[in-house]
């Protein structure tokens, strides 16, 4: 509760003629509910081209569990705050995840020369900032929370642009009792070469390990391997591992059904699940693909190959 994080709003900063800062924080906020999912919107402040090349978290340490930072064209909402939990969402239309930070876990830093490119034609007019309040009882003494985060911006064409390809399961379903239900996502690679960079994994309650690989004449190289129930952070990825045209990318989740007495399914709400394995790379600027995804389950005979570690929980 220092009421200094509250001085600063949302607001645009000139540096100079090509660097300058924009800062996206709550607008003075009192949650009152643990576990309080808030969202606020701020739009690209340039019609041309930008970069984001670094990321200045400002959270308050006792009430914010973690934030992440989407861009899009719609915001769902065009209130100064709006509850963004499993009702309302961020995003009105395609929301890509540019920015992930969690207590307890280290934050990304983006590589020298490597930028988010937003504004005109990327697609990314407005920024939506997205916080979980945990425990709210910091909160008792009704003090204004004004958590976010700088984002520090140019507009000179960096050489590598930054992106997000995400694996996902769109049909897993976890057998109640079951102790172990994996989810194999996989498809071919057919684009210019990334570099990742960093990985985020994400589940629900089920999951126990999430696992992510490149395969390259038949060899599995880890991305990144993380507990989804550790801070869902970005972490660093295997930097020796690179994607080029026809590997495969491949994640696999592993699930227990233990402890349900129901199925549970792919959905939005804490009682169902997802499996997700964001990988953040960087790609040369002349060819480069901000966002992808992979949907597709992998077939039995690929993940017949998948190295034991994917099926090994990680304590936390
Ligand atoms: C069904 C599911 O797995 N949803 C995930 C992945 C997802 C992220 C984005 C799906 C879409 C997106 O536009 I960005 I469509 C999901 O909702 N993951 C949450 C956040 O929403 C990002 C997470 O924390 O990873
Ligand atoms: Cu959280
Ligand atoms: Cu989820």
């Amino acid at each position: 509760s220092d009421p200094s994080e509250c001085v600063s709003r949302t607001k645009q900063q000139v540096l100079n003629s090509h660097n300058f800062s924009v800062e996206i924080r709550m607008p003075g906020v009192v949650p009152t509910v643990s576990d309080t999912y808030l969202c606020t919107t701020f739009p690209v402040p340039t019609s041309r081209d930008a970069y984001i090349v670094d990321f200045i978290p400002h959270a308050s340490m006792d009430t914010v569990h973690h934030m992440l930072l989407f861009g899009c064209r719609t915001p769902v909402s065009t209130s100064s705050y709006w509850d963004c939990g499993s009702v309302q969402g961020t995003c009105a239309d395609e929301a890509s995840i540019m920015y992930a930070w969690a207590r307890n876990a280290p934050p990304t830093k983006l590589p020298k020369d490597v930028g988010f490119k937003v504004g005109r034609n990327s697609g990314i007019s407005n920024f939506v900032l997205q916080i979980h309040y945990g425990d709210v009882t910091a909160f008792r003494d009704h003090h204004r929370d004004c958590s976010g985060l700088t984002l520090r911006m140019t507009s000179k064409p960096q050489p590598f642009i930054a992106g997000i390809y995400l694996l996902m399961s769109v049909d897993t379903v976890i057998l109640p009792g079951k102790r172990v239900t994996n989810a194999d996502i996989a498809c071919d690679y057919t684009s210019y070469p990334i570099y990742p960079f960093a990985f985020r994994t994400h589940t629900h309650h089920l999951g126990k390990v999430v696992s992510g690989y490149r395969i390259r004449d038949g060899k599995w190289s880890l991305i990144g391997r993380q507990s989804p129930q550790l801070p869902q952070a970005f972490y660093p990825a295997n930097k020796e591992v690179n994607v080029k045209y026809g590997d495969t990318i491949a994640a696999r989740c592993l699930f227990t059904g233990e402890g349900r007495t129901s199925k549970t399914y792919i959905g939005g709400t804490s009682d169902d699940e997802m499996c997700n394995f964001y990988i953040m790379y960087y790609m040369d600027s002349k060819h480069a693909i901000p966002y992808m995804n992979c949907m597709e389950s992998g077939s039995k005979e690929l993940f017949q190959h998948i190295p034991a570690e994917a099926s090994v929980p990680i304590a936390v």
